[in-house]
């Protein structure tokens, strides 16, 4: 049993994004953090660094125009030389003025053009840097009824969907992500997995969901989600984050490790965990008040712990249980992996990788969070909205 647990959790990839290491925080105050990168070259080293004391994060997403640069093909070599490569590209349409009233949903054709040309350019970066998806999310939405026509913004959407699904090569995808509500109140173009699924179908094969664990109303079963997008191929990536209230963007795992671990049995019982299956683990979150790449090397942490349990569920005594209608054993089995400290299993693991066994203190006694405090003076930091 352990030999292809250990197998699986030393092949794990988990995707980080580069706007972690910026500075972030609420609408109410962004805290700045000294050592924070200024360029994307420094948001790079140090998404290594958690890498390098993980050996699963080999993979940075980025953030178009946060993460801009002339070259993105000296980019992808700059990530190469440092050991890990440049992962999907994330639109942004949410950040300029024009878009007040929705970017490719927007009654305005100029703006919605001005969108469909951004959307575009990410997939020109994604054919530099090599990368394989463009991940979208739209802040589009309305926040008073009679504001918009709903129907109309969803001939829109499609409209914009459907020119980029055409732009895209022959391995290249999209991946459509929702969100419940925020900014918009009243209504969003992509609320639920539902809308997501659908324009996805229509599309064709290489769009697919996304699904952001903190865009759910609460109480929502995630892993029913997970379960059904698994079954009918249009599971493409996660955005991993936690929340106790709304869209908190906290570290994975943080609010609640039992729904992590519901959400990895799944993957695992469809066998969706290996990197060939398509499906991207990404990470999604904004480090407020915590150092940020520590608090990156937790959530990977967390990540693994809640796969390394999903691993060890015993599946045929699950199985035969399920079968013999025994409500109480099933449950028992799946409680039982759920309980089981796996942290030891995995301080072998890394052992066995050639990393530390515990990656917090590897990373806390490398130096280099004194480093970058010492070397990054001047310049303007990266954050939201930079
Ligand atoms: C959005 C959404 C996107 C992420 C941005 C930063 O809420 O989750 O995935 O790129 O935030
Ligand atoms: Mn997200």
């Amino acid at each position: 049993m352990t030999d292809h647990v250990r197998a699986a959790l030393r092949a794990q990839q988990i995707e980080v994004p580069s706007w972690a290491y910026g500075n972030s925080g609420t609408r109410f105050k962004v805290f700045a953090q000294k050592g924070v990168p200024r360029n994307p070259q420094e948001k790079i080293a140090d998404a290594a660094q958690v890498h390098k004391y993980t050996g699963v994060s080999p993979i940075v997403s980025l953030h178009i125009p946060w993460d801009k640069v002339d070259d993105y093909e000296a980019l992808a070599k700059y990530a190469g030389d440092l050991g890990v490569r440049i992962g999907g590209i994330n639109a942004n349409v949410f950040q300029d003025d024009d878009y007040m009233l929705g970017s490719v949903t927007n009654p305005d054709p100029r703006v919605r053009r001005k969108a469909l040309d951004h959307l575009l350019e990410c997939v020109d970066i994604m054919d530099a840097t090599g990368s394989r998806d463009v991940k979208l999310w739209f802040s589009d939405g309305t926040n008073y009824p009679g504001q918009d026509s709903i129907r109309a913004r969803q001939d829109r959407l499609a409209e914009a969907l459907s020119a980029v699904y055409e732009r895209l090569g022959d391995h290249q995808r999209m991946l459509l992500e929702y969100k419940l509500f925020e900014p918009a109140f009243y209504t969003m173009d992509v609320p639920d997995w539902g809308t997501a699924y659908a324009h996805c179908i229509r599309l064709g094969p290489k769009a697919q969901v996304v699904i952001d664990t903190g865009h759910h109303a609460p109480g929502t079963n995630i892993e029913f989600i997970v379960a059904f997008l698994l079954r009918e191929g249009k599971l493409g990536a996660f955005d991993f984050n936690s929340r106790f209230y709304a869209d908190d963007d906290l570290m994975v795992g943080a609010a609640d490790p039992f729904q992590l671990f519901r959400i990895m049995h799944e993957i695992v019982q469809a066998d969706a965990l290996r990197a060939d299956s398509g499906i991207n683990f990404m990470l999604d979150q904004c480090h407020n008040i915590e150092p940020k790449i520590p608090g990156q090397i937790r959530s990977v942490m967390n990540v693994q712990e809640a796969t390394a349990k999903a691993l060890i569920v015993d599946a045929a005594a699950l199985g035969a249980a399920q079968q013999a209608g025994d409500v109480l054993g099933a449950n028992a089995v799946l409680m039982d992996a759920y309980n089981t400290d796996v942290r030891p299993l995995l301080a072998e693991v890394r052992a066995e990788m050639g990393l530390s066994p515990d990656p917090m203190a590897a990373y806390a006694r490398s130096g280099y969070a004194e480093k970058i405090v010492a070397e990054r003076v001047g310049g303007q930091q990266a954050g939201w909205g930079a």
